[in-house]
């Protein structure tokens, strides 16, 4: 079998500042996405439904949520050779540094891969959203007999500024990359797309950051310690020495990186048909098995929301809403374009009954909450009010922060009754 012989390396993330706050406090691949998963959960998913059973999850901080989380999900039997492993950045005799970039933090971390047998290594980012069986790329990479292969995807001019940008000759090998081309630069480098794409504006191949490395190549390139990243250095100086292929992805792909597009894809998942399919048994999402009880809901208007389990939901209204497990909503309250994380734990109804707490964990009474991403563990008072939108500036409190238009209360803020945001 050919996936015996793939390594999955997954990057877990750098700094994550483009996903700040929601990466204060947490490594990035441990960031809760879709109500009751974490991000890392889609690459290793992918893997396990690919039945590709070796992964590295790379990481800059040895984070304590994400290596429980890890502990508490993925268990594989006793005689079955599946693992995931963080490796988080590391001081060691040869190196004092953290991870540079993507293929430094490779690098720092080859003397653990290179103790497994592999013959392909398959290198994923830690930031998307997308189903994709990886063995069909990797049926491609071998039937080329192509050294690297590069998953692509059809950008539109205004993300293109932000992507890998590539063009191929007609059997799909790259003859040119730039990595994040300049929006006077990107209109040179236009490729023949599908009309569906065409009509969507993508007219720009993108580097949609997963790799295929055969592993000789990536030991010899990882032996050269001036290169620091894949999309600035790797790629693009690799596609003149070896052949470079491309392959190209039909399905749904989103990159999830920054607070708007994290945002987007959440709530897109409220659609009547989402274009990420959560509902497919064949090619299921996996994440801790928390065994929560069922989410309990009275006197609310519910249109497009997505609940999670273990919820306790008095709103009156709740629309084009992602609502996180264990979340609370109180009476008279109206949530809209808005994800909620929801919580670790609940209150004891003693404490409760006892007015012990000031602010209950959750959203409180008679709140308007609109365009707001609300980080997990927030206590939220009655009568406040957040609506998020273009109106307001990009600015940061120690409690929230607001990134084009979304407010973004972070994990563990208290907001009193009555603020107005
Ligand atoms: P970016 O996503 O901007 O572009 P980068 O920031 O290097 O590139 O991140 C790639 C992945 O690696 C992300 O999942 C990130 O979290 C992770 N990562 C970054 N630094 C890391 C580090 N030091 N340690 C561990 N993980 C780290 C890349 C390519 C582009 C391509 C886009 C597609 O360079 O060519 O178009 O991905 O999203
Ligand atoms: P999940 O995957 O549901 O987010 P985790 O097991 O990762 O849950 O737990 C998230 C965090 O919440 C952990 O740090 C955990 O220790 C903490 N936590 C869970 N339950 C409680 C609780 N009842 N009281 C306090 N902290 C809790």
């Amino acid at each position: 079998m050919i996936n015996d012989k793939v390594l999955s390396i997954i990057l877990g993330g750098g700094q994550g500042s483009r996903l700040y706050p929601l990466t204060e406090s947490r490594s990035k691949p441990a960031v809760p996405i879709a109500g009751k998963y974490r991000l890392v959960d889609i690459p290793i998913s992918n893997c396990i439904n690919s039945d590709i059973k070796r992964m590295f999850v790379l990481t800059q901080f040895n984070s304590a949520s994400l290596n429980k989380h890890i502990k508490n999900t993925y268990h594989f039997s006793f005689f079955s050779s599946a693992f995931v492993d963080v490796l988080a950045a590391e001081q060691t005799i040869k190196s004092d540094k953290w991870f540079q970039g993507t293929a430094d933090a490779v690098r720092q971390s080859m003397h653990h891969f290179l103790q497994h047998d592999f013959e392909y290594a398959l290198i994923l980012s830690g930031d998307q959203l997308y189903q994709m069986d990886y063995n069909e790329m990797i049926d491609e990479h071998i039937k080329a007999k192509a050294d690297i292969s590069v998953g692509t995807y059809p950008v539109n001019a205004k993300d293109g500024t932000s992507f890998g940008i590539l063009k191929t000759d007609d059997n799909n090998r790259i003859t040119s990359f730039v990595e994040k081309p300049p929006a006077d630069v990107i209109v040179d480098w236009k490729s023949e797309v599908s009309d569906e794409m065409k009509a969507q504006g993508r007219e720009y191949l993108g580097s949609t950051g997963i790799y295929i490395f055969n592993r000789d190549l990536l030991v010899k390139l990882m032996n050269d310690e001036s290169t620091v990243d894949f999309g600035k250095e790797i790629i693009p100086q690799s596609i003149d020495k070896y052949k470079v292929m491309s392959y190209p992805f039909e399905g749904y792909w989103t990159d999830i990186g920054n607070i708007d597009s994290f945002f987007e894809a959440n709530l897109g998942l409220t659609d009547d048909i989402p274009q990420f399919n959560l509902y497919d048994l064949d090619n299921r999402v996996y994440t801790n098995a928390r065994i929560l009880p069922t989410s309990k809901i009275s006197g609310t208007n519910l249109i497009r929301a997505v609940i999670a389990e273990g919820c306790i939901i008095h709103a009156s209204t709740i629309e084009k809403s992602v609502i996180g497990i264990r979340s609370r909503i109180g009476k008279e309250s109206t949530v809209i374009n808005t994800y909620m994380m929801g919580s670790d734990t609940y209150e004891s109804l003693a404490d409760i009954e006892a007015k012990k707490i000031d602010v209950l964990i959750g959203i409180g009474e008679r709140c308007f909450i609109k365009n707001a991403i609300i980080d997990k563990n927030c206590r939220i008072g009655d009568d406040v009010r957040i609506n998020g939108g273009p109106h307001l500036k990009d600015m940061e409190t120690d409690k929230y922060v607001i990134k084009e238009g979304i407010v973004v209360v972070k994990k563990d803020a208290v907001i009193p009754a009555g603020t107005i945001i």
